[in-house]
């Protein structure tokens, strides 16, 4: 019995497979097809028969076999279980074992904090800005974490952050994302419960054009270990998408917050979230500013928000831009942490535009923003 099929793959940030023509299939052990959808595997568990791209386990199986060959057709040979359309099927032993059907998550954008209230409160309270991450990073010698990037937590299983905090972040590497803490320094009674998820390499997908654009497409997605259970200090941010976010108009007035655990104007590390309004500038004029530092490569996958004295900095990469909609009362990522010219200086900070990476993230996510 010779290969059944012959496999051609490119792997990008998903998944492509091209197949060539299948040349009969019968083996001892395959899957059994019962009534389409359904399928006992060669494990004797019952199944769905669904096409590869729905079958996260068997992704995940192959990604991971890709040096091997012969043990990815081993493996597509365990799992195949038929053909519908000219496409091969596969037997996924159980519910979770697939990508569930597209879906938003359902209460994004919602603070625990009534930000919108006539009393001016403090915002920077637990629970205040609930999808804000810590990256936490390590040397390899040195067991010490260090929180050196934020993130935000879009989804149960999916934060959005900088491509420069996932990417050649020699000597540190990324270990940990932290949800649902207000003060890293564990030290400091903040009421919180942070839950740390550990990050492997293999759940790190940075935008696949950052390393040939890394001003335009700093914009990177991780994928959590397990899913998050949501509480009033862990919830998803609300993503800007749809064109209308592709455009400048949309941000004139706007006076989005910037939030992060980052360097403050008097070059200290806080421990605990800060947060900073900003004022979003004209891409032109913020292009021309940064002419001397290759601003006239600035595309519109980039928005510039600050004002003097008040600014994202460093430590703040990969954090969210915010943007409120007081109608709604939700709050939505606009915009993602990416570089400036020193902090609160006259030039503004860089932020990637959300809106612009929408398909890229439901590609990837295979969720519907
Ligand atoms: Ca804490």
């Amino acid at each position: 019995m010779g290969l059944f099929f012959s496999l051609k793959y490119t792997v990008v940030y998903g998944l492509t497979l091209t197949w060539a023509k299948a040349e009969g299939y019968d083996t001892p052990n395959a899957p059994r097809c019962l009534i389409n959808p359904t399928c006992i595997t060669s494990d004797n568990t019952p199944g769905s028969c669904v096409e590869l791209k729905r079958c996260k386990k068997l992704n995940d199986l192959v990604s991971n076999k890709l040096d091997g060959t012969s043990q990815t057709e081993e493996l597509f040979r365990k799992y195949k279980c038929g053909w519908s359309n000219n496409e091969p099927m596969f037997c996924c032993a159980d519910v979770r074992d697939q990508v569930p059907p597209k879906t938003k998550p359902a209460d994004c954008g919602i603070s625990s904090i009534n930000h919108f209230g006539p009393i001016e409160v403090r915002t920077n309270v637990l629970g205040s800005w609930p999808w804000m991450v810590a990256l936490g990073y390590r040397k390899w010698s040195d067991p010490t974490i260090s929180y050196r990037c934020g993130a935000s937590l879009i989804a149960d299983e999916w934060l959005l952050t900088a491509a420069h905090c996932v990417v050649k972040t020699s000597p540190f590497q990324l270990i940990t994302a932290r949800l649902g803490d207000l003060d890293l320094d564990d030290s400091v009674v903040d009421n919180a419960s942070p839950v740390d998820v550990s990050i492997e390499s293999s759940s790190v997908f940075p935008h696949p054009k950052y390393l040939d654009d890394s001003r335009n497409f700093d914009i990177a997605l991780l994928r959590l270990k397990n899913p998050v259970q949501f509480t009033n200090s862990t919830r998803p941010i609300c993503l800007l998408s749809g064109t209308t976010y592709e455009k400048d108009e949309y941000y004139k007035r706007k006076r989005p917050y910037v939030i992060g655990w980052g360097r403050t104007e008097n070059e200290t590390t806080p421990t605990t979230l800060m947060e900073v309004p900003v004022k979003i500038h004209n891409l032109k004029e913020c292009s021309h500013k940064y002419s001397d530092m290759g601003g006239k490569t600035f595309t519109d996958n980039i928005l510039c928000a600050g004002v003097p004295g008040k600014d994202s900095c460093q430590g703040d990469s990969g954090g969210p831009l915010i943007f409120v909609n007081t109608t709604e009362v939700r709050f939505y990522l606009g915009g993602v942490v990416s570089a400036g010219n020193k902090c609160a200086t006259d030039y503004p900070g860089l932020y990637m535009r959300v809106a612009k990476f929408i398909s890229w993230i439901n590609d990837v996510t295979r969720l519907d923003f």
